[in-house]
């Protein structure tokens, strides 16, 4: 989070005539899958973050060049205290057919989306972007 609020700081506070409204970019999380882009262009971007599935999906930003994460010593669960300097963005737990907007300013790199409610990243709730 702090992340995300350095880069929202580092925005200036009048885009201006001249800058294209952000894209709009669905991204859909289900049981036990997350689907959404595998690439984007940096710089402004709205995540339309659907939750398909009969449960709550969480949805998690991190910037990851392996693509695979600490977990707890639970074993089904990534150690998001461990990840807080590289997370970007995150959204609780959302009821089923909620689509929530998550505004995002994205730097260049390789990013980790994933779900971390007890296994749902383990069965499969994870995609990778890569910012260029
Ligand atoms: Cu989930």
């Amino acid at each position: 989070l702090t992340a995300a609020l350095l880069l929202a700081a580092a925005l200036p506070a009048c885009a201006g005539q001249s800058s294209p409204p952000a894209p709009s970019v669905p991204v859909t999380e289900k049981d036990f899958a997350i689907t959404g882009p595998a690439t984007l262009q940096s710089g402004p971007v709205n995540l339309r973050v659907e939750n398909d599935g009969p449960i709550q999906h969480e949805l998690i930003i991190v910037r990851s060049a392996t693509g695979t994460l600490p977990l707890r010593s639970d074993g089904i669960t990534a150690d998001e205290e461990a990840l807080d300097s590289v997370t970007v963005a995150s959204l609780g737990p959302g009821p089923t057919g909620e689509v929530r907007e998550l505004k995002l300013n994205l730097a260049p790199g390789q990013y980790l989306l994933f779900c971390n409610m007890d296994g749902h990243y383990l069965a499969g709730m994870h995609a990778t972007l890569v910012v260029s």
